[in-house]
């Protein structure tokens, strides 16, 4: 009986929490807060480019973007350290640059690269990775999008693609932005027209600790269950 127990507190705890669907869900819960904007679906063989790219995070808390791309075009790709693992606060503070964007004038700032690339219309698959560092550092999170947003049009009209792909709120969703109590730093590119952006790295407040501590709990209850 006690061996039974142990086991299913392992399976539930085990099961609380799905790297996929959580970072999945976060994303869609933000696009749906816009106008006319579809759900992202997670895609598999981008996740795995987000994972390898993840895998060697050397830890060092700053941010540098992958430059990967995907079936001979660039990917799209927001990044994070420091944030809440499990909660995803990543994702809300790459939406909570919202507040900085101008819908009245459209276009692209290092400011709110994270929330257009986020929102972005015609991005229509995801796929994240991610380190946990431990320690100071916290969880890095790697999110890849297909086709690439952030897109500037080489042409008159620059931002073109802009007015086109960043939808404004839903109106009955107006006053439901939330506002992400983290302050971990953040970066995001487009690496594919001709948009360019270096990665920005501010100082994070490590909250990773937490993560790692239900990992390490993960692991203890697994353990006790086998010894049992
Ligand atoms: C990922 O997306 C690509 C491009 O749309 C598609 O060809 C592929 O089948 C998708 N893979 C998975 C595992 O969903
Ligand atoms: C937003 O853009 C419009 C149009 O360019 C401009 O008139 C307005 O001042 C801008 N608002 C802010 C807050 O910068
Ligand atoms: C999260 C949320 O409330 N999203 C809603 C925003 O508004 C659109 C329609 O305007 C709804 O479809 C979403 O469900």
């Amino acid at each position: 009986m006690i061996q039974i127990c142990v086991i299913l507190i392992a399976t539930t705890i085990c099961a609380a929490f799905d790297f996929e669907s959580t970072y999945l869900e976060r994303h869609n819960h933000f696009r749906r807060l816009q106008e006319d904007t579809p759900d992202l679906n997670w895609n598999t063989s981008i996740a795995d480019i987000a994972q390898s790219y993840a895998d060697k995070y050397s830890c060092d808390g700053k941010l540098v973007h992958s430059g990967n791309g995907f079936h001979g075009q660039g990917l799209g790709e927001n990044l994070a350290v420091g944030f809440d693992f499990q909660s995803a606060t990543s994702v809300d503070a790459w939406y909570n640059e919202i507040k900085l964007y101008n819908f009245s004038d459209p276009g692209f700032a290092e400011s709110t690269g994270h929330f257009t690339q986020l929102v972005w219309k015609s991005s229509t698959i995801v796929g994240c990775g991610f380190r946990n560092c431990g320690g100071q550092v916290g969880t890095y999170i790697v999110c890849n999008y297909f086709p690439a947003g952030n897109i500037i049009f080489e042409g008159n009209d620059q931002f073109m693609f802009f007015r086109e792909n960043v939808q404004p709120l839903a109106s009955s969703n107006d006053t439901s932005t939330s506002s992400p109590t983290s302050t971990a730093a953040a970066a995001s590119s487009s690496t594919s027209a001709a948009s360019s952006t270096s990665a920005t790295s501010s100082k994070s407040k490590g909250e990773g600790n937490k993560a790692e501590f239900n990992y390490m709990q993960l692991i203890s209850l697994l353990f006790l269950a086998v010894i049992i």
